[in-house]
């Protein structure tokens, strides 16, 4: 399965993801064809809707210690559900489909989420550092949400007239 990630302004970024109901093998071949382009770019968390598939889906793959990832902390949520925040925390945060642009953004220090595995199997997991913001910030895609509409006014001018500026020094240099 050949796979795209999906850039801002696209307004497919604003669609609310669907229920993921079949776990079957299409639902295989789309997470492991996630993994693939999400190691690719070099992504540490990536939501199907960022691939252009509309389904409650969501992979997180987060560095140890040494910067290094591994396959075996590859964790892949299906119908992923909050059901507890605690605390508050700001992290620098950067997105696969908004690239070049990093911004502090306020979230709870540590959850607890309910979700399913590919085959469907009920999972609970605790999380908190930096999986808790990656799971809320994928869980944010599911929703149509990006990291950019927790900016304040002021700082969401400022990254629209920026990333425009890269947008057009993009295509100046493809030409
Ligand atoms: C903390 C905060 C946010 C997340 C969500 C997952 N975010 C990412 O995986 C971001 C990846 C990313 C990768 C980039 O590198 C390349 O594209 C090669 C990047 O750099 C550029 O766009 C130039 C920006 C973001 C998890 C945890
Ligand atoms: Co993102």
């Amino acid at each position: 399965m050949k796979l795209t990630i999906v850039e801002y302004p696209n307004k497919k970024l604003k669609e609310k993801s669907k229920k993921v109901e079949k776990f079957d093998k299409e639902l295989h071949d789309l997470l492991d064809a996630m993994y693939l382009i999400m190691i690719n770019t070099n992504g540490i968390g990536l939501a199907a809707i960022q691939v252009a598939h509309a389904k409650q889906a969501l992979i997180l793959n987060i560095p140890d210690e040494n910067d290094e990832q591994h396959e075996e902390n590859l964790i892949e949520m299906i119908n992923p559900v909050i059901t507890k925040m605690e605390g508050e925390t700001v992290y620098q945060e950067g997105c696969l489909s908004v690239p070049t642009f990093y911004e502090d953004i306020k979230r709870a220090e540590s959850l607890s989420v309910n979700y399913q595995d590919r085959d469907g199997n009920t999972k609970t997991l605790e999380a908190n550092g930096l999986l808790s913001i990656a799971i809320q910030h994928e869980i944010d895609h599911l929703n149509g949400v990006l990291f950019i509409d927790k900016l304040s006014s002021s700082r969401r001018r400022k990254f629209e007239k920026e990333y425009k500026k890269m947008l057009k020094e993009k295509k100046k240099e493809k030409k």
